[in-house]
């Protein structure tokens, strides 16, 4: 019988077991080509002493940045190299925790094996840092390959500041309530490097969910389940513009003045 640091945690098994939910759906969805995506949590709340004080597996390895939010904090990410359908069935074979060490520079991993992080840690590390920084309650931070978003931003129309947050908004109001902040766009950015996290970090200011331009959709939320549920709310106004496309016209889309009384029905902030 092997155990797990999740045997007798159940507030961290549960943080876990919505990862692995998550990580299905994305399989699911066709987003999670290969070890596509990547998720973190921070569990930080989870943590209990006797985590704290325990040994690493793993040494101490360099963030690459100071991110001085994060001291003494924990984090559930999927591995490196890992798939989302194999953290789905194995969470603790395919992901682990970090703890984030006093020097605010770097980590390392508590049990159960040495599964590294993502190699989009710097920037999930960053967007985590910020949100911390400025008394966010967000937890969670998803990037994912969403098919049908990715292909429009291969079109430079859809690049324009908010261009895509109100067409995507107008296919359907369940849009515009669930993503109220819209979508940002990051121009095209090498994966993993500083300057698509610090351009996403910028982002955020305005937006919970962000586009990386031929890439991918990172998104934030209060849970891993939230920072879903925008991108499969986004991810379905596009199905229905594509929808209404192949059908052979452009669609319509709900009036300025149709979004105009959902915000007010909805207190909405933008
Ligand atoms: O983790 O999606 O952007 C694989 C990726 C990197
Ligand atoms: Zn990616």
């Amino acid at each position: 019988m092997t155990h797990s640091i999740l045997d007798n945690r159940p507030a961290l098994a549960r943080e876990v077991a919505d990862v692995s939910e998550v990580a299905g759906y994305l399989w699911q969805k066709g987003w999670a080509e290969r070890n596509g995506g990547n998720i973190t949590v921070n569990v930080t709340d989870s943590i209990d002493e006797e985590i704290r004080t325990m040994l690493p597996v793993s040494e101490k390895i360099p963030i690459g940045r100071e991110l001085p939010y994060l001291k003494g904090t924990y984090f559930f990410c999927k591995g490196t190299n890992k798939r989302m359908r194999d953290l789905a069935r194995w969470p603790m074979e395919n992901g682990s925790v970090i703890r984030i060490l006093d020097d605010c520079a770097s980590y390392e991993i508590i049990a159960d094996k040495p599964v590294k992080p993502t190699s989009e840690l710097a920037s999930h590390l960053s967007m985590h840092n910020y949100l911390i920084g400025k008394g966010s309650s967000y937890k969670a931070a998803l990037h994912t390959h969403p098919i049908d978003l990715i292909a429009m931003t291969h079109h430079p129309a859809f690049l324009e500041k908010d261009k895509l947050t109100y067409l995507l908004w107008s296919m359907i109001p369940e849009t515009r309530a669930f993503c109220p902040r819209g979508l940002g766009i990051i121009p095209y950015a090498m994966p993993s490097s500083f300057e698509l996290a610090d351009a996403t970090l910028k982002e955020l200011e305005e937006y919970d969910v962000v586009m990386w331009e031929k890439h991918g959709v990172t998104a934030v939320g209060e849970n891993i389940m939230e920072a879903f549920d925008m991108v499969d709310t986004l991810s379905k106004a596009a199905q229905i513009y594509l929808t209404a496309k192949s059908m052979g016209f452009e669609p319509e889309g709900t009036t300025i003045e149709q979004m105009e009384e959902l915000k007010l029905a909805f207190n909405l902030p933008k």
